[in-house]
This record gives structure tokens, C-alpha cells and sequence, in this order.
């Protein structure tokens, strides 16, 4: 996979030469390319912003820079070596919530683009003009603001990058998380099985696999209805069995 980070912010992308990512980029499983997007502004103080056409508060970033620094990056022909459109991933509140899915979806792409906005946002002509020339994505973390797409960006290459394959070491662990299955992680416990007066669950000493495995379920189900009640509603009833449509 290759990554193209577009930010006036490249400092923030630091951190991924180190963790799972930085491994991965050792391994040459993920190609990651920042980009300065003042590098794109040719005047004197190299502005990315001006002040929004209809008036209010803050500053827009300009069109121009965009186009120019993405054009640096998207393929010639518009397609990739294996004939994927490029993905450009635009950070905003305003954009369809990421989940899990939407990070497997992402990981099985070869080429994605994050367009970091600060200020109020960046033109909007800039997405019309990108979707001529890749899949563009506008994406939320959730419902709150941040002052830029910096750190949502970086959550979404965490996110994604290690469902790359040959990434994580055990594929074992990426099937049994939270959200892989629609519920809630169970709580996990390791020695000493007595600390501070509290005890681990006796059952997860018993030895017996067939009741661990139905204990952690219970607690997933039970986790997720008072957690996340919002998750259950969604829940494939295809995917429960007897004893959870008991629960
Ligand atoms: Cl993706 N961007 C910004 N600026 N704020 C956010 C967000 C993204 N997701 C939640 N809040």
C-alpha cells in the first residue's frame, strides 16, 4: 500500500516511523509520503488560506495549492499499477463516520490520499475537481471537533494500516476484537489470579474451553448492551446463536 499525506503540518506524521506502522514500512508492506502543502503556495509568506466568499469567521484554504501538491502524487493515467482507482480520504466533521468495515474496505486499496484541511476547510471546488481524478472520500471520527484532519488521519493509517496482510503477527488476534464481530471486546485478566482482594473470573481458571468461550460471549453481549445498546440494534441475527438470543 501507499499512503500520500497533503498537510501544512508534516511534523504530525512523525510518529509513524515508529510502532506497527514503522515496522511495517521496514518490511516495504507500506509506503508513506508526506507533503507540504506550503511547498505548493508561491508567494512571498507561501499562504494556503484566504477569506471566505458570502463572509463569516475563519479562513479557507485556497484551491490552487491543493490541486498543484495533489497532482504531485496521483498516478499518471489515473489508475494504479494494478488498475485501482487512487482513494483521497478528506478529514471533516462533516463527513460519513469510519468503522471497522470501512478500515477493512480501506486496507485491501493500494493507494490512499489524506487531504489534511485546517481553518474552516478547504475549497470545496477541490473535491469536485479530485473526483475527476480519484475515489474521494470525505470522513468523521466521530461527533466532535478537532482543529485539523492531522490526527484523524493518523488514527485512520493506525486503523488501516495494520489490517494490511502479513501485518499483524497472529491473524488469530484481529478476529477476535472489538467490532470484528459487531460486539464489544470481553475482558481479559492475567496473573496473579487473586490482587488487591479482587479475583479473576473462577470460570477462566476451570480449564473447561466450552464454558470460557460461552462466559466471554455472555460478557461481550452483556458489555455491549449497556456500552453500546446502538451495536446491538445493528447486530446480524444470522451471526447470534441459541444460547445469545437467550441472553
Ligand atoms: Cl475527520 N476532522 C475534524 N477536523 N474534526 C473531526 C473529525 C475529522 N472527526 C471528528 N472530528
Amino acid at each position: 500500500m501507499r499512503i500520500d499525506v497533503f498537510t501544512i503540518f508534516p511534523e504530525y506524521f512523525s510518529v509513524l516511523d515508529i510502532s506497527l506502522v514503522g515496522k511495517a514500512r521496514e518490511r516495504g508492506l507500506l509506503e508513506v509520503h508526506t507533503h507540504d502543502l506550503r511547498d505548493h503556495a508561491h508567494d512571498r509568506h507561501r499562504t494556503v488560506d484566504d477569506t471566505p466568499y458570502g463572509g463569516g469567521a475563519g479562513m479557507v484554504m485556497k484551491a490552487q495549492p491543493w490541486s498543484e501538491a495533489l497532482s504531485s502524487a496521483l498516478p499518471e493515467g489515473g489508475l494504479t499499477p494494478s488498475g485501482q482507482r487512487p482513494l483521497l480520504l478528506v478529514p471533516s466533521p462533516a463527513g460519513k463516520v469510519f468503522d471497522q468495515a470501512t478500515a477493512q474496505e480501506w486496507s485491501e486499496r493500494e493507494h490512499l490520499l489524506f487531504a489534511c484541511g485546517r481553518y474552516e476547510g478547504i475549497d470545496e471546488r477541490v473535491i469536485e475537481w479530485a473526483a475527476d481524478r480519484a475515489e474521494v472520500v470525505p470522513f468523521s471520527l466521530g461527533d466532535y471537533v478537532l482543529n485539523g484532519g492531522e490526527v484523524a488521519s493518523l488514527a485512520i493509517i493506525e486503523a488501516v494500516g495494520r489490517l494490511i496482510p502479513g501485518m499483524v503477527g497472529n491473524p488469530a488476534s484481529l478476529v477476535e476484537e472489538s467490532h470484528s464481530d459487531g460486539l464489544l471486546e470481553y475482558p481479559v485478566y492475567t496473573k496473579p489470579a487473586s490482587w488487591e482482594g479482587l479475583d479473576v473470573p473462577p470460570v477462566l481458571l476451570s480449564g473447561d474451553h466450552g464454558k470460557v468461550d460461552r462466559a466471554r460471549r455472555d460478557w461481550q453481549l452483556e458489555r455491549t448492551s449497556t456500552r453500546r445498546p446502538d451495536l446491538i440494534e445493528k447486530l446480524d441475527v444470522a451471526g447470534l446463536d441459541k444460547k445469545d438470543k437467550a441472553t
